[in-house]
């Protein structure tokens, strides 16, 4: 029989992004302060440069890389897709969820699930400390506040909920960054680091593959401060190549101006023209170019699916 005081690891999902290692690490030190010192922050795999800095910032130490979570208890945060998971997930014992996205558990049933459709992961951690009335520290207020302002484009984007701009608000009160939308474009700063990167770099820095009932789909978010001078050619030249290596349905990147609230797609595999029927538009060159779209989730991945559902 297990104990209670056996390890338990909390994980964010492949790729990580900012707010899959701060919820990580904000519900490690919620668990310790509640007196549950067997939680752990892991991480499955390397972080983004804009992590980097805000750890580095609020002088955090990076949680430590498990490539292989296999026979572990674990506590799933930013995801509950498979195809998201650590390596090895399958023999884990997955003990809890805690997410803001749309939820896949399929067999395993974990015995705690928080799931809520805000902005992002780190506001439901920051949620569970003031509902708790537990004091946050200044720099874990610093890197939850952070993350929720890179999930949320600075709480300019379609996810962003009450919630969420409650909780930057009593974060901010902690770790007094100053102007929200100020201290947002400060982060984005130091992801534009687009045009160091070779096109291979820029597609696998933050891609997500989906299945839609056997329909494979992957989609990179490049987020910039101008997504006007980027090596589009070279970029869809990559897909291609990719595609042929792994044919699946679409590669898609979403080249996403944060400024100006646009996204320029680029497209490659067998269903673009499904992808035309329902943007009801042509794609000229493996390019097509969206107004008033900043949000994989909300706004492309729903795109997606119903061009699957709508099976045109
Ligand atoms: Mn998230």
């Amino acid at each position: 029989m297990k104990t209670s005081k056996e390890n338990i690891y909390i994980v964010g999902h492949t790729n990580p992004d900012l707010d899959s290692i701060s919820s990580a690490y904000g519900y490690q030190i919620y668990m310790q302060l509640l007196g549950y010192d067997n939680y752990m922050a892991i991480r499955c795999d390397d972080v983004n440069p804009l992590t980097e800095y805000v750890f580095k910032q609020y002088n955090i130490q990076i949680p430590k890389l498990v490539t292989d979570i296999s026979q572990l208890n674990i506590v799933l945060v930013d995801h509950t897709y498979p195809e998201n998971r650590a390596y090895g997930w399958q023999h884990a014992n997955i003990l809890e969820v805690i997410d803001h996205h749309d939820v896949k558990l399929e067999d395993i049933i974990p015995k705690s699930i928080t799931i809520r459709p805000c902005g992002a992961t780190s506001t439901l951690i920051a949620e569970k400390f003031f509902n708790s009335n537990l004091n946050i520290d200044i720099n874990t207020a610093g890197i939850l506040l952070s993350a929720i302002l890179d999930d949320t484009l600075g709480l300019k984007s379609p996810t962003t909920i009450q919630l969420d701009i409650d909780m930057v608000n009593r974060l901010n009160e902690i770790c007094k960054v100053g102007d929200i939308w100020e201290y947002s474009k400060e982060l984005f700063n130091t992801k534009d680091i687009w045009n160091t990167l070779t096109p291979k770099e820029i597609i696998e820095m933050d891609i997500k593959e989906v299945d839609i009932q056997g329909n494979r789909v992957c989609i990179s978010q490049v987020e910039t401060l101008n997504n006007t001078d980027l090596n589009e050619r070279g970029i869809i030249e990559e897909l291609n190549r990719m595609n042929d290596l792994n044919p699946i349905n679409l590669r898609l990147v979403m080249l996403t101006d944060l400024i100006k609230r646009n996204c320029i797609l680029l497209v490659v595999g067998k269903d673009i023209s499904l992808l035309e029927n329902v943007l009801n538009t042509k794609i000229e060159g493996n390019r097509v170019f969206l107004n008033d779209t900043v949000s994989r989730k909300k706004q492309v991945l729903p795109l997606i699916e119903s061009m699957y559902s709508k099976g045109t």
